[in-house]
């Protein structure tokens, strides 16, 4: 058995549910005071592969998504990120696409792996926003990426999207899961 370690990092908007993922992936549970105080965060979650065990780091920005001069530490050392909106609010998609995108590759570099994330899935009550899952799809397939739904209330495909962001992030380094 081999012992990795990646960084990870949760961006997008305020209030799109990057603590309550967090919160889902690390301590499977919802919950509607669950807060992190400090400015970022961040928690250890330990993912065992058939052989391999990956030690993840994952970031959480906290309430500073609007304080820039915090974000280059938070960026440091990322090897992947989830980039997230809220499914029902539209502008935190063109929000993702045209300020988080772009930051978390002048940070990152060019070819940080990321997936893109609909949060609040249990909220669309009709197959409606198909438009919208055209666009963020084809967002995400243009740039070598995949975007998945997600609840964290639910819990739907929560473990999905953080074990494809590994298995992405450790492609990305070199590191052959086994
Ligand atoms: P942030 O860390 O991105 O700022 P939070 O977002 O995790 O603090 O979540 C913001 C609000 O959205 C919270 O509600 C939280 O409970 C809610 N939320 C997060 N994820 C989901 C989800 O998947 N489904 C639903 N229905 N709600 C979600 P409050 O009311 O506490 O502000
Ligand atoms: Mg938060």
């Amino acid at each position: 058995m081999v012992e990795y370690h990646l960084k990870l990092t949760l961006l997008g908007p305020g209030s799109v549910g990057k603590t309550s993922l967090l919160n889902r992936f690390i301590n499977n549970q919802f919950s509607q005071s669950y807060r992190m105080t400090m400015g970022v965060d961040f928690l250890n979650k330990k993912v065992k592969f058939k052989e391999d065990e990956v030690t993840l780091t994952i970031w959480d920005v906290g309430g500073q998504e609007r304080f820039k001069t915090m974000r280059s530490n938070y960026y440091s050392g990322t090897s992947g990120a989830l980039l997230i909106f809220d499914l029902t609010r539209p502008d935190t998609f063109q929000k993702v696409i045209n300020t988080w995108y772009p930051e978390l590759l002048k940070y990152c570099g060019n070819d940080v792996p990321f997936i893109l994330i609909g949060n609040k899935l249990d909220l669309i009550k009709e197959i409606g926003s198909t438009i919208k899952k055209n666009k963020a799809l084809e967002f995400a397939n243009e740039k070598n990426s995949i975007y998945i739904q997600t609840s964290a209330k639910t819990g739907q495909s929560v473990e999905e999207a953080f074990t494809e962001l590994t298995k992405k992030a450790a492609l990305k380094n070199k590191i052959h899961l086994n």
